[in-house]
C-alpha cells in the first residue's frame, strides 16, 4: 500500500487541546491519526466505558470535534449497529460509523456484541485500542494482557496466561478487511483507516496502544515503546484484505531483512515485567518467535 507523508497527514484535528486522557497516552495517538482519515462531519463514533469515555469529557464540554455516543460496557457492537441501522432508516448513507473500544471492552465484555455485529455484516469499522489492561479502572488484567505482567489483579505471580489471538477470532467471520496498526507508525495508520473507510461491511482494526501509568514507562517513551513492540515482533503490523495477508511497514522491512528484536530488549523498559522470570520470558520470546514465522509464511504465501 501507498504511505501517506506526513506532508499529506490532513491538518485538521478533530481532538482539540484539553482531553482528559493521561500525557504520553498511546489512545489519543491513535484517535488523532484515525479520525484524520475520516470526514469531519461525517463520521459517528461509538464508545463503550473506558480511557476513551474520559478522553472525550463530560456533556455539555469535550475536546471531541466527532459524534459520539457513549454506549454500555459490553454493548459496543450492538450500539454501532443501531446507529448504522439508524442512518440507514433515514437514508443517510454518506456516513462512517466507527466503534472504538478498549481490550477489555472487546476481548472480554465486548466480544458477544462484536462477533453478532460482525456475523450480520454491519456496515462500520471496529477499532479496538488495546492497551493490554483495564487501565481506566486501575490496571486490572484482561485477556489481551502478556504473560509476565504485573497488574492489579495478578501482583504477585504476574499474568500465567498468553495473549488471546483476537485477530483469528475476527478472522472466523470472514471479514473484507481487517489490520494492526501502532501510534508509533502513524502513517501506516492513517492509510489502513482510510482504506478502510471505503470498504463495505464489517471492517476490524486492532491496534497496539502503549499506556505509560498501566504498564510503567515514562510518558515520553511512547513511541519508543511502540517501536519496540513491533520490532521485538511483540506487536506485528499487517492488513488482510479479502483474505490475502500482508505484513505492512516496519514488520515489512523486518521481514525483508531478516531482522527482529527480542523480546527482552522491549519489555525491559516497563515496570509491569519486573517480576517475570526467566522460564516465563523464554515463553513470551517462544510465543512471539512462532506468531511471527507463522505472519512470515502466511505473507510470504500470499505475496510470492
Ligand atoms: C458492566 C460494567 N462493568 C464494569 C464497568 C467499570 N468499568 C468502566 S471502564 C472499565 C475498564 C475498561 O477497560 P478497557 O475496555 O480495556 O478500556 P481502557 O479502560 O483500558 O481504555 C471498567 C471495568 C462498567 N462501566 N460497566
Ligand atoms: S490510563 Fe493509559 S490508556 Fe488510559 S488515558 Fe492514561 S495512558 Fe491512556
Amino acid at each position: 500500500m501507498a504511505t501517506t507523508s506526513v506532508k499529506q497527514l490532513p491538518k485538521t484535528e478533530m481532538i482539540l487541546p484539553g482531553t482528559r486522557s493521561c500525557a504520553g497516552c498511546g489512545l489519543m495517538l491513535t484517535y488523532r491519526h484515525a479520525l484524520k482519515a475520516l470526514d469531519e462531519g461525517k463520521t459517528i463514533v461509538a464508545v463503550p466505558a473506558s480511557c476513551m469515555t474520559v478522553l472525550h469529557g463530560v456533556y455539555p464540554i469535550t475536546p471531541v470535534k466527532v459524534v459520539c455516543i457513549n454506549n454500555p460496557f459490553a454493548a459496543t457492537g450492538a450500539a454501532a449497529s443501531g446507529i448504522v441501522a439508524g442512518l440507514k432508516a433515514t437514508g443517510k448513507s454518506d456516513y462512517t460509523v466507527v466503534a472504538f473500544a478498549g481490550d477489555g471492552g472487546t476481548y472480554d465484555i465486548g466480544i458477544q456484541a462484536l462477533s453478532g455485529a460482525l456475523e450480520r455484516g454491519v456496515n462500520f469499522i471496529y477499532i479496538c485500542y488495546d492497551n493490554e489492561g483495564y487501565m481506566n479502572t486501575g490496571t486490572q488484567r484482561s485477556s489481551a494482557s502478556p504473560l509476565g505482567a504485573v497488574t492489579s489483579t495478578t501482583p504477585i505471580l504476574s499474568k500465567l496466561q498468553h495473549k488471546k489471538d483476537m485477530i483469528r477470532i475476527v478472522e472466523a467471520h470472514d471479514l473484507p478487511y481487517i489490520a494492526t496498526g501502532s501510534p508509533a507508525f502513524p502513517f501506516d495508520l492513517f492509510d489502513k483507516v482510510k482504506y478502510a473507510k471505503d470498504v463495505l461491511g464489517s471492517r476490524y482494526i486492532e491496534v497496539h496502544a502503549p499506556c505509560p501509568p498501566g504498564w510503567g514507562f515514562p510518558n515520553k517513551d511512547l513511541v519508543k515503546m511502540g517501536k519496540l513492540a513491533v520490532e521485538s515482533g511483540i506487536h506485528v503490523l499487517f492488513e488482510i484484505r479479502e483474505g490475502r495477508f500482508s505484513l505492512t511497514s516496519r514488520s515489512l522491512a523486518m521481514a525483508k531483512k531478516g531482522r527482529k528484536m527480542n523480546v527482552s530488549d522491549y519489555i525491559k523498559g516497563q515496570t509491569r515485567f519486573k517480576k517475570i522470570s526467566g522460564a516465563h520470558l523464554a515463553q513470551l520470546q517462544e510465543f512471539t518467535d512462532k506468531k511471527w514465522n507463522e505472519s512470515l509464511e502466511r505473507h510470504f504465501r500470499d505475496n510470492p
